[in-house]
């Protein structure tokens, strides 16, 4: 009869505690809850306004860049668009981001990206004129510089 009052009362000091525990581990995954939130909110706020825009006009005459820099430096995460005027319609691929894009005589086009890889990609021809082909000479580097 003793041991069994005894076990009882174990038992019953244990559903205590974990009654106890309940609303303590409940309170405090509430707590997590609003600190994940809070994060996530900050982080939200800054894509949309802390990337740094970057816009380079590239001008084509007779298959090449005008000018003497062949070379558009930027960072890691910028948000990057880069203005293509040509004298001929043509296919550019931009290397490591594998983005091909065609270019026209008549109007400007604009390439759009986040500059999320670092490293150093050439910008070449995949044809003018709507003539098939892979230029090996880069018309243009575009390096992406770590964070
Ligand atoms: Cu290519």
């Amino acid at each position: 009869m003793i041991r069994l009052t005894l076990h009882f009362n174990v038992l019953l000091i244990t559903i205590l505690l974990a009654l106890l525990t309940i609303p303590l581990t409940l309170a405090s995954h509430e707590k997590k809850n609003d600190e994940i939130n809070n994060k996530q909110n900050i982080n939200n706020n800054s894509d949309s306004n802390s990337l740094t825009q970057k816009i380079f006009n590239i001008e084509i005459k007779q298959q090449k860049v005008v000018g003497k820099s062949k070379t558009i430096r930027i960072t890691q995460g910028d948000n990057v668009s880069i203005i293509w005027q040509s004298d001929e319609a043509a296919k550019l691929h931009l290397h490591g981001y594998d983005i091909e894009f065609d270019i026209s005589a008549s109007e400007a086009k604009t390439l759009h990206f986040i500059a999320t890889a670092s490293g150093r990609f050439a910008i070449t021809s995949h044809g003018f004129s709507n003539k098939i082909g892979h230029g090996h000479e880069a018309l243009l580097y575009l390096e992406v510089y770590p964070d």
